[in-house]
């Protein structure tokens, strides 16, 4: 069975082997000793760090892989290149050498569609302090997110998001015109 999942990637702190465009270059090809295909990686982007002044300035991207691996062991082997780039999983939304977030794929909406409703409509104070224990997918604030988007849009425009019908173009150019122009390529 072959399944597409997409990806974020992101970095805002040098790794041990560079800053983060050469950790994010360096991780998908690290990708590649998985058992999946790398099928496309968007262009870099830099784009302001959120919440704004929570640290440096990151640099994104997205890409899309074909394989076996079921959700649960896709986000095994993100965690595992997270590891070998010096991630250490401590502050939520804090600073990291190197993020990759599984975003969705197919049409899968994971738990149920009811909890990630639950999720999805969770207002701003409530995003930072409560932290699902469950996956979620697709990612909760995808819609919400030009450095997701932006990147996105480059290689699964039309990628239509199971739970709400919107296509990657149509989430992205739902958001505020500042949003998008923030998202600047390298
Ligand atoms: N990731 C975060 C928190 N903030 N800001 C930007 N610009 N890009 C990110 O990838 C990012 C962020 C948590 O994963
Ligand atoms: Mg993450
Ligand atoms: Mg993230």
């Amino acid at each position: 069975m072959n399944n597409i999942w997409l990806l974020a990637l992101g970095g805002n702190l040098p790794s041990a082997i560079g800053g983060p465009e050469v950790t994010l270059k360096s991780a998908c090809a690290s990708l590649r000793q998985f058992n999946l295909k790398l099928c496309k990686v968007s262009r870099f982007y830099e784009t302001p760090c959120f919440p704004p002044g929570a640290g440096p300035d990151y640099i994104n991207a997205a890409a899309m892989v074909e394989t076996p691996l079921d959700a649960h062991d896709m986000l095994a082997v993100l965690h595992e290149v997270e590891a070998e780039f010096g991630r250490e999983r401590d502050q939520r939304w804090g600073m990291r050498t190197l993020d990759i977030d599984l975003i969705g794929g197919q049409d899968l909406v994971l738990p149920d569609p009811e909890t990630h409703r639950k999720w999805t409509s969770l207002p701003p104070q409530e995003q930072v302090r409560a932290t699902p224990d469950q996956l979620i997918l697709p990612h909760p604030r995808l819609q919400d997110r030009a450095f997701v988007l932006v990147p996105l849009n480059d290689i699964a425009p039309d990628w239509v998001h199971p739970a709400t019908g919107r296509s990657v173009s149509e989430m992205l150019a739902a958001l505020p015109e500042s949003d998008r122009k923030a998202v600047i390529p390298l």
